[in-house]
């Protein structure tokens, strides 16, 4: 899942992106590189995000949109907006990617009505300005595993087949960099809520304090390594901003995948 954020102020790609053209060159080159599915935000959730209207969200989507729904490939919105949602899935987005899971006033019965979406459930708490105040948890994997299983179970109650959805723990959101690999190193346990995961490490700040590197574009090589580490952990669904090299990645990993353990190569 390729990662274009239309914002002027998006903690990894702000400004890149910020007009119609520039984020449809950028989805074309993503597809390129082997994308399979394009993720279009028009707000940024890292702390201290300037706070968007949901007018002003969809006026930065809408004509990006209206383009790549046209291109027969996977189109995700990442929004937390009910009316956002409403008329991204109106004019054909197949994937609602919400990082507050469907908890804004109307959304999950939206969801419900467009009966061919998908949607990927994310964890975090609070609202992405406080989120950093609140991460005590008893057990951030066991914590984080429950919440997931009550979003999805408010979704199924409403109406939501459980084929639809894919869940994320949220890295970042609300977690130290200690929880958040924490998340990586026991992500199996996540896998028994029965769903498939997402996972977005692209770039993330915790990945900054491991490697020392300030500036988010400078985290190419170590998110190519938490995105293979994620799918070595059964992740499925990889959100990035580098996709060739996560591909190529990628590729390595399935193939030493696909040999069989009792493989005696001969020759
Ligand atoms: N992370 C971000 C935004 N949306 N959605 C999901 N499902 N999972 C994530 O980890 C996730 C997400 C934050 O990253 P980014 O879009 O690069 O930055 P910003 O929120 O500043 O636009």
């Amino acid at each position: 899942m390729a990662i274009i954020n239309a914002t002027p102020d998006s903690f990894s790609d702000g400004g890149q992106h910020a007009d119609a053209a520039s984020a449809l060159e950028r989805a074309r080159i993503c597809l390129e590189e082997g994308a399979d599915i394009l993720d279009f935000g028009g707000e940024s959730t890292r702390p201290g995000a300037a706070v968007v209207t949901p007018e002003q969200e969809w006026a930065r989507l809408e004509p990006i949109l209206r383009e790549a729904v046209r291109w027969n490939v996977p189109i995700s919105v990442d929004t937390r907006r009910t009316e956002v949602m409403h008329r991204a899935l109106e004019l054909g987005a197949d994937i609602i990617n919400d990082v507050q899971a469907l908890q804004a006033p109307g959304a999950l019965d939206l969801l419900a009505a467009h009966g061919r979406a998908g949607v990927c459930l994310m964890h975090m708490r609070g609202e992405p300005a406080t989120m950093q105040t609140q991460t005590t948890y008893s057990d951030v994997v066991m914590d984080v595993r429950d919440g997931l299983a009550q979003r999805l179970q408010a979704a199924l109650r409403a109406g939501i087949g459980a084929e639809r959805i894919v869940l994320d723990p949220g890295i970042g959101f609300s977690k130290t960099p200690e929880q958040n690999l924490a998340l990586l190193a026991r992500q199996q346990e996540l896998l028994e809520i029965g769903r498939p995961l997402l996972l977005g490490w692209s770039r993330k700040s915790t990945l900054g304090v491991v490697t020392g590197r300030q500036r988010a574009a400078d985290r190419v090589s170590a998110s190519v390594a938490a995105a293979v580490l994620a799918m070595e952990a059964g992740g499925r669904i990889l959100r990035v901003h580098d996709v060739a090299a996560t591909v190529d990645a990628l590729r390595v990993w399935a193939a030493v995948r696909r040999v069989p353990k009792s493989a005696t190569i001969a020759g």
